[in-house]
């Protein structure tokens, strides 16, 4: 199945700028008449992303396999849409995907291969850009709010692990600069991204 349309996930820290961003390249895609769409996972909506929001929110407690499996599951149950979309020419930006469930749930202690294992058959996106920020600059952002892993120490180890993660085909990009500055760096990504596209790109599974 050949498909014309780039997808592509923004991974990094709590307060890295991720959501932002997503919002303007949407917006900026729309604008020059293309159809794109912005997903995030966790998508806090579903049953089970209802399952994961609580969890998060801390009023209820969920041993570290079965939270990582929900957020696995979560990706799972928008597996056949976020299919569709795309085969009908609908770009996807999306605010998180498998990286942050590896990411979060080793920085628990869980092992890397053990956290990938439930992954394996989700969709591969065509780029996956890294929006850098250091913790110190990440704090200075309004500093955390309530939620679990929204603590200093545990986002160090999520930082290290993102380090572990990546890889050359990431796209890295200095989430310390000005926001416009950072939105047109993503923007020229993402132009190349859709030039790489044009003859048709098959979809391709995770890990595989
Ligand atoms: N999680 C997991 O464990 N396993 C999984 O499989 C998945 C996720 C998918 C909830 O995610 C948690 O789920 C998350 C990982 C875990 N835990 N943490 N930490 P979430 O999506 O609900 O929350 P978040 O991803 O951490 O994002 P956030 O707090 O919404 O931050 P953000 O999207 O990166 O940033 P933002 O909202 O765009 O911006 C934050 C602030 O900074 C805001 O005031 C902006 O105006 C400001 N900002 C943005 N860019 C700039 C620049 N360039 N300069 C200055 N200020 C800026």
């Amino acid at each position: 199945m050949a498909l014309e349309v780039p997808w592509l996930f923004l991974e990094g820290l709590d307060r890295c700028g991720k959501t932002s961003q997503c919002r303007r390249l949407v917006s900026y895609l729309e604008g020059q008449g293309q159809s794109a769409e912005l997903w995030r996972f966790p998508d806090r909506s579903t049953s089970v992303g209802k399952m994961i929001s609580s969890y998060l929110l801390n009023t209820s407690q969920l041993d570290d396999r079965t939270i990582h499996l929900l957020f696995s599951a979560n990706c799972w149950e928008k597996r056949s849409l976020m299919e569709t979309k795309l085969k009908s020419g609908t770009t996807l930006i999306v605010d998180r995907y498998y990286y942050s469930g590896v990411a979060f749930s080793s920085a628990k202690g869980l092992d890397f291969e053990w956290c990938k294992a439930p992954e394996m058959g989700l969709l591969a996106p065509d780029l996956v850009v890294f929006l850098d920020i250091s913790l110190e600059k990440a704090a200075e952002r309004g500093g955390y709010g309530g939620e679990r892993y929204e603590q200093l120490e545990f986002q160090r180890k999520v930082a290290q692990n993102y380090k572990v993660l990546h890889d050359a085909s990431w796209k890295v990009v200095d989430a310390c600069q000005h926001i416009e500055d950072v939105e047109k760096q993503l923007r020229e990504i993402v132009l190349e991204s859709v030039m790489s596209c044009q003859n048709g790109k098959p979809l391709s599974n995770l890990w595989s």
